[in-house]
């Protein structure tokens, strides 16, 4: 009795001519559902619209009018990840707005903007965990008159245990940490902090992966979404080379990759084209520093699906920003000087498991900017792991990596790397009061999060 959730609508659809939705109120509920990991069901949680469509997928121009409806019995709400709404619309809860109680509702109404593969998910407590996330698209005007048929896929850390006991666990110190007497200065780099025991891609392992069905030498946009909880992930297509041509949903000078790093929280869009010899291609995610490997299968017609073990011959590296030096924006940030910049330390205590982003320096404080200024972001890392930084309500570019000058990606979220300074810059253009964190969510839990105020919302 397993439940199969409906996908994004596809290119199929895109290309048939659809009744006007413009200004319609979409509704989201939050929910559980039940899915399969190893032959055993587990009760999870579930954002769909009434149809049963996971997510939302909506297009260029659109406005994003939403009904969320709480269906859980417990407090809750969603964050519309990567889109730059009004702050009072952002999703985060005792920030933006209150939570959403266990059976309330809420309606949020703003253009659907940026474009681009977005994605949805709680950011309260540890839900995330218990994958309360989903894809949310916004169809690119290009992308649909392209025609290419286009395969979401948000890939998830799954864990059997609550994943409140999973934070307890970190937080307690053990033997080797307390020798190592507290600090993290000399510690090795440490990749992963929770031993999960599968991941998914689209809820599925590669025990029983969903498989598209797609044309013989036909090319195909991929929509990936790292939706994880704390895993970073290399996409991996085999033999096969695809066509970068967005990250975090923002489109970036075409670059050719085999393997791509897609951090937490990070998306990538990679146009590929199935090759003419008829046999099946995996997409495939497989955890930083791991074997453990999760995927989708591209099925032409007629083709064998060979099977794909769940874990690789060789571990995945190590995250670099090797790929994010070679990117750059297509519609880069305008020219102009920067008018404040802010240092934000990154720290963290490994063996107490407490982690923090001191702004100036003061461990606490909010980031203060005026509305109109540039902006820039000065990440120093001074832990061992690596931080997937997430800047709410604005598309940064990334500027400049360990005194490298670049006319980077346009994201939302980047990578910091251990002992490693990244730069990011942005226009002050959307008052509030915003979240800044890391997306590793026991990272954020313990502490690694603070906020960017405008002047006059303090
Ligand atoms: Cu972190």
């Amino acid at each position: 009795m397993v439940r199969r959730r409906p996908l994004l609508a596809g290119a199929a659809c895109a290309l048939l001519p659809l009744p006007a939705t413009a200004g319609e109120q979409k509704t989201l509920q939050l929910g559980t559902r039940v899915i399969e990991v190893d032959g055993k069901p587990a009760t999870r949680y579930r954002v769909s619209q009434p149809s049963g469509d996971w997510g939302l997928a909506l297009d260029e121009g659109d406005t994003f009018d939403v009904r969320l409806v709480n269906g859980l019995s417990v407090t809750s709400g969603l964050h519309w990840h990567g889109l730059n709404p009004p702050w009072r619309q952002d999703g985060v809860p005792y920030i933006s707005a209150p939570p959403l109680l266990a059976g309330k509702q809420a309606e949020y109404k703003f253009p659907a903007q940026p474009t681009g593969t977005r994605w949805m998910h709680s950011h309260f407590g540890l839900q995330e965990q218990d994958l309360l996330a989903a894809p949310l698209i916004v169809r690119e005007t290009s992308a649909i008159k392209s025609g290419l048929q286009e395969i979401v896929v948000l890939f998830e850390d799954f864990t059997w245990k609550n994943p409140a006991l999973v934070f307890e666990e970190l937080r307690k110190p053990t033997m080797t940490m307390s020798m190592s007497g507290g600090s993290m200065g000399d510690a090795r780099a440490d990749l992963n902090d929770v031993p999960y025991d599968a991941f998914l891609a689209n809820d599925r392992t590669l025990a029983d992966p969903q498989v598209f069905d797609v044309d013989k030498g036909a090319e195909v946009r991929l929509r990936l979404i790292n939706g994880a909880a704390s895993t970073n992930f290399m996409i991996d297509l085999g033999p096969l080379e695809g066509t970068v041509v967005t990250v975090d949903g923002n489109p970036v000078v075409p670059i050719k990759v085999r393997e791509f790093p897609l951090a937490v929280s990070q998306r990538v869009d990679i146009v590929l084209r199935v090759p003419d010899d008829g046999k099946a291609v995996p997409v495939l995610a497989r955890g930083e520093g791991l074997t453990m490997q999760t995927g989708v299968i591209l099925r032409p017609p007629g083709a064998a699906i060979a099977k794909v073990m769940d874990v690789a011959a060789m571990a995945a590296p190590a995250l670099t920003l090797a790929d994010e030096l070679k990117l750059s924006a297509l519609q880069p940030l305008p020219a102009r000087p920067v008018d404040r910049s802010i240092p934000v330390a990154l720290t963290g205590d490994m063996a107490a498991y407490i982690w923090g982003m001191a702004v100036h320096d003061q461990g606490g404080a909010p980031a203060i900017i005026a509305k109109g200024e540039r902006i820039e972001l000065v990440m120093r890392n001074a832990t061992m792991m690596a931080h997937p930084m997430h800047l709410h309500g604005h598309s940064f570019q990334v500027t400049e990596i360990n005194g490298r000058a670049i006319a980077g990606a346009v994201r939302d979220t980047v990578l910091v790397p251990p002992r490693t300074t990244v730069k990011v810059a942005f226009d002050a253009d959307n008052p509030g009061l915003w979240a800044y964190h890391c997306h590793n969510l026991y990272h954020l839990a313990a502490g690694m999060f603070t906020t960017v105020v405008y002047e006059g919302f303090t």
